[in-house]
């Protein structure tokens, strides 16, 4: 049967007699599957990658349909499931996608949602508020371009309905009702398609956990529910069977500061919030200060995160330097003649989300991670401001402790540059000279070089004998570098493995109006190598926070990595293998047989200072057979959100932390 003909056969049973126009009908059929083939051909126009990302993606592209019932008012509970069989299903208890027939395509609704491009939500005019479609809302559509099957099931006025696309949204058994019921709801259940998401189909509980749980903090009063029913054989990254996790916030992203600060010292218990409406964009933020240096400021468009700030962040900016230093003036935190508090000093220490919802939101920027509309800078700024201001004149005491927080910033930032300039004048020298611990390469084509920075100075030795010294360099790092959120910015500068770092990297920082220019970098890779255990962990993760907080565009781009290196060596007479993790140890194993097995010698290595030159090179080093592991900026994200939870005292959550983010701290001795 090709196309055509089973393009008719599907429309039999759901058009009517009288409606059949049949060829205009067969013409609309084909152009639908056209496109259809499109997302199949070119999959990276409509979700960005066909890789980790875009696998995940697909479930963000249904859920967000589901978000989008659930702010209509219609639904309270969604519930996220990865299958047994890997696939996904999600389900909600909204109004039931319609199963009638939509006049302009001829198919019933749920059809064209599946089947036409940009489809989603356009039916059923005015009903409700809709944010997905934005830089992500590609539509349901293109998550069955890319599967091998999809089944739609939903339940609405009493009857069950289903439907079932095969092989990239081929329509196989049409919309049918298949039996009775009381409820209501929509459930979508997708396979993805393996020819299509070639590095791996296999969805990673954590993720979908962490993103759900942002969704639920975006999305007041919404209780999402993840489960990972896949079994325990064999288990592969991501797979963690009998998960089940329950988000919901009444606070919404009132709760989100506070989670994100659960590790740090409040200034005070108080988390201030704000909402307001105009225009039809709506307005949601909530700060509140901690023990820190650094902020933290995530902001967010209809749900998604603009990492490059854009006219909300602005305006959210505006308003709190604004009001603050008006305060300052008039209760005499700040007399008449003095400087008013910078952008700077009012974020010290800040943690704050602020999230709009806009039905026709513009981003900018290469990776559309900025909003561009003008007129949300002053909608945000005017709520924020009357509703901050109103706080401050209520919360007398709050308002003290922040005065005192930001005159302390300011303070900082004034000596800071005081030592800045000590170093300048004192040393000009020393500013262009290369750290002496540094081995430096000897090419000097950035996109040629690589600087490894590594844990301890016998490593350091094993690196700098093993490595090609064309364009490998090694800088060793003694003990811990210094932990840049607790640290004051003073103390940052002073730091000499910082000032090593910075200096080998060659691109200056980002602070206080300082510039990192990245065009002057003299590495293209910055390779973390670092030992397997909780110290190592930590290392990684003070550097992560280091460079996400001063370095910010060498994550972005891609130039920072971390090193792998192996985890045992099993000798066997005079052959050696390694193995990067137990998985692998047990396929050797098993390869070799049980006889030969039980001979062999096993080590585990503790840190790399128990490697020599050439085993460093062989595992590690040599670009020809190492794997390394290249550093997202969500990583970077979560590093700065992890580490404290590695400092403290307490034991168990330390092992929760390494179980959770096995990324960071793989293979370890705990
Ligand atoms: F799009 C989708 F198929 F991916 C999908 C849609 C997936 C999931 C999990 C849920 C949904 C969905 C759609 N849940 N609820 C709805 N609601 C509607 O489509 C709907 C229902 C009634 C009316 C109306 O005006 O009566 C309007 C809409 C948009």
């Amino acid at each position: 049967m090709d196309e055509n003909e089973s393009l008719e056969k599907e429309t039999q049973n759901l058009i009517p007699e009288d409606e059949k126009a049949d060829a205009e009908y067969t013409e609309k059929n084909i152009q639908v599957l056209e496109g259809l083939e499109a997302v199949r051909k070119r999959p990276g126009m409509y979700i960005g990658t066909t890789s980790f990302d875009g696998l995940h993606h697909c479930i963000w592209e249904i859920v967000d349909n589901a978000i989008d019932e659930s702010l209509a008012g219609y639904c309270d509970t969604i519930h996220v499931i990865i299958n047994k069989d890997g696939s996904v299903t999600v389900k909600d208890n909204g109004r039931g996608i319609p199963v009638g027939i939509v006049e302009k395509t001829g198919k019933s609704a749920v059809e064209t949602v599946y089947t036409v491009l940009h489809a989603g939500g356009k039916f059923g005019e005015g009903g409700g508020y809709k944010v997905s479609g934005g830089l992500h809302g590609v539509g349901a559509s293109v998550v069955n371009a890319l599967s091998v099957w999809v089944e739609v099931v939903v339940h609405k006025e009493g009857g069950i309905y289903r439907i079932r696309f095969e092989n990239g949204g081929h329509t196989a058994i049409p919309l049918e009702k298949i039996g009775e019921c009381d409820d209501t709801g929509t459930i979508v259940t997708f396979m993805p398609d393996s020819s299509i998401f070639q590095d791996t189909t296999t969805f990673n509980y954590n993720t979908v956990r962490d993103r759900i749980r942002q969704m639920a903090f975006l999305n007041k009063g919404v209780k999402i529910i993840t489960e990972d029913h896949r079994e325990v054989e064999n288990k592969p990254e991501g797979v963690v069977p009998g998960a089940k996790d329950e988000f919901c916030f009444k606070g919404g992203v009132k709760e989100y500061v506070m989670y994100l600060n659960k590790n740090k010292v409040a200034m005070s218990e108080e988390v201030i919030y704000c909402e307001g409406k105009d225009q039809d964009i709506v307005v949601e933020i909530a700060m509140q200060y901690n023990d820190t240096y650094n902020s933290t400021i995530y902001s967010f468009c209809n749900n998604i995160r603009t990492g490059d700030g854009g006219t909300h962040e602005e305006g959210f900016r505006m308003a709190l330097t604004r009001v603050l230093n008006n305060y300052a003036k008039a209760n005499k935190f700040l007399k008449e003649n003095d400087d008013n508090y910078t952008q700077d000093d009012t974020l010290e220490g800040l943690t704050a989300i602020i999230s709009i919802k806009h039905p026709n939101p513009q981003y900018e920027g290469q990776t559309k991670g900025k909003l561009g509309n003008s007129e949300v800078r002053k909608i945000v700024s005017n709520i924020f401001a009357a509703q901050l201001d109103r706080f401050l004149q209520e919360n007398p005491n709050v308002a003290k402790l922040i005065m005192n927080k930001v005159n302390l910033a300011s303070n900082a930032r004034l000596a800071a540059k005081k030592a800045r300039e000590t170093v300048r004048k004192g040393s000009g020298m020393e500013l262009t000279s290369l750290p002496g611990k540094l081995a430096d390469c000897a090419s000097k084509d950035p996109s040629l070089c690589e600087l490894y920075i590594v844990e301890g100075d016998s490593a350091g030795g094993s690196a700098k004998n093993g490595r090609d010294r064309e364009t490998q360099a090694i800088l060793p790092l003694r003990g811990k570098i210094l932990n840049v959120e607790k640290a004051q910015m003073k103390r940052v500068f002073e730091n000499a493995e910082i000032g090593n770092l910075i200096i080998a990297i060659g691109g200056g920082y980002e602070k206080n109006g300082e510039h990192f220019d990245i065009s002057k970098i003299r590495y293209h890779k910055i390779v973390i190598m670092t030992d397997a255990d909780v110290d190592g962990a930590h290392i990684r993760i003070l550097l992560l926070t280091f460079f996400y907080r001063y370095m910010a565009p060498l994550i972005e781009q891609g130039y920072v990595y971390i090193a792998q290196p192996p985890l045992y060596k099993a000798s066997r007479g005079n052959k050696d293998y390694y193995c990067y993790n137990d998985e692998q140890l047990d396929v050797l194993k098993r390869k070799l047989g049980p006889q030969i097995a039980s001979r062999l010698k096993i080590q585990r290595y503790k840190g790399l200072g128990e490697m020599d030159a050439e085993q460093l090179w062989e595992t590690t080093m040599d670009p020809k057979q190492r794997k390394m592991i290249k550093v997202k900026m969500s990583d970077a994200m979560e590093a700065d959100q992890i580490f404290d939870e590695l400092m403290g005292e307490r034991v168990e959550p330390r092992k929760d932390f390494i179980r959770e983010n096995a990324k960071f701290v793989k293979n370890l001795d705990i």
